[in-house]
């Protein structure tokens, strides 16, 4: 019985790493091993929560947006974050896995998120600071996972990368706005790049000599791109766009690498790192208070979702 069972999990693994190694992709009716399958679950869920997580700060600024114009940009833009972790969500579940389980491990803070959301927005400057250091980060990541293995994720981050890139010029709009504006518009723009450039670098998690996942991601082909690679070309685009509307990155030791055709930067703070993916950031426990209270407060919508469902059911 042993030996049987053992035979079918050996062909389960030959099976599907030959499908790894000719590109093909992974669907949710394929069988494939468990390791594969947590580590998804791991990282689509925590990239889910990430995308719910990061309305907050924007949100936080609907209310004061400078013009009707920019209202209507951020409630799209806040709308369409929503939507990514629907999607994302829903390629989580494929995998096994319910929405409640994956809401539990939120908030018992067994699931991450990203460490970026963790910070205030504290002027309307952050808002493009977000848009596009942040959303500008997030694309660089996730145009290298539309070719990630797993068929459901691959196809979420095709359309989430057409909504990111919209946010992102949104954000570097408003930069370029404030920084062609008053004295007091540029420094309130260049106050903004100062807080966030860092933890936007941080974005790509720890350099690949100290990532425990990267092993099995890359040969699972979940990650085609390492960490330090997408690091490099975020920055890389970046400092462009900076120089265009008069931004100082704000690292001394930021210059060009003739031979590698890359900046070299300064070095990051990982202790500040570990410290917010820790739960101890500026605004860890208002984000986790926040979210916690809303999906209180929409339990009676799935209850009533649950009950219409049953009552379909019955009459079907
Ligand atoms: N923050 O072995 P490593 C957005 C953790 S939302 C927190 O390199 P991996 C937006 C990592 O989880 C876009 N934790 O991990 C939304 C691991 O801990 P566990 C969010 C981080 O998975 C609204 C440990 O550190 N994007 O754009 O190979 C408004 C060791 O790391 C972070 C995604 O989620 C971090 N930054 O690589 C505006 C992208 N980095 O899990 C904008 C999808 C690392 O073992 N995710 N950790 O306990 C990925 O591509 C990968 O998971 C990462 C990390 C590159 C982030």
């Amino acid at each position: 019985m042993e030996n049987k069972e053992q035979a079918i999990e050996e062909e389960i693994l030959i099976n599907f790493e030959k499908k790894i190694e000719n590109g093909d992709s992974i669907e949710p009716k394929d069988k494939m091993p468990d390791g594969y399958r947590k580590h998804l679950i791991r990282q689509i869920s925590q990239h889910a929560h990430s995308e719910v997580i990061g309305m907050q700060p924007e949100g936080n600024w609907i209310t004061r947006a400078p013009t009707l114009r920019a209202k209507q940009i951020l409630l799209a833009k806040i709308q369409d974050e929503g939507g990514h972790g629907l999607y994302l969500y829903g390629a989580a579940e494929t995998l096994g896995i319910s929405r409640s389980e994956l809401i539990e491990q939120l908030h018992t803070g067994k699931a991450k998120y990203s460490n970026i959301f963790n910070y205030p927005a504290l002027t309307w400057a952050d808002i493009g600071a977000i848009g596009w250091l942040v959303d500008g980060a997030a694309i660089v990541n996730q145009v290298s996972l539309q070719r990630t293995s797993y068929g459901p994720y691959s196809r979420a981050m095709v359309r989430i990368c057409k909504e990111e890139s919209f946010h992102q010029r949104q954000g570097y709009e408003i930069m370029a706005k404030m920084m062609a504006g008053t004295k007091e518009q540029q420094e309130m723009a260049q106050d903004a790049m100062n807080r966030w450039w860092w933890p936007s670098l941080m974005m790509f998690g720890p350099h690949d000599s100290s990532s425990p996942n990267s092993g099995n991601a890359f040969k699972w082909k979940i990650k085609r791109h390492s960490n330090d690679e997408l690091r490099h070309k975020f920055i890389d685009k970046t400092v462009q766009q900076a120089q265009v509307i008069g931004l100082t990155i704000p690292d001394k030791d930021l210059k060009w690498n003739e031979k590698t055709g890359h900046y070299e930067h300064g070095a990051i703070n990982w202790y500040e790192f570990h410290k917010v993916i820790a739960g101890n950031g500026p605004c860890n426990k208002q984000r986790m208070e926040h979210h916690i209270k809303v999906h209180n407060d929409g339990k009676w919508v799935r209850e009533a979702a649950e009950a219409h469902r049953l009552k379909k059911e019955r009459q079907n």
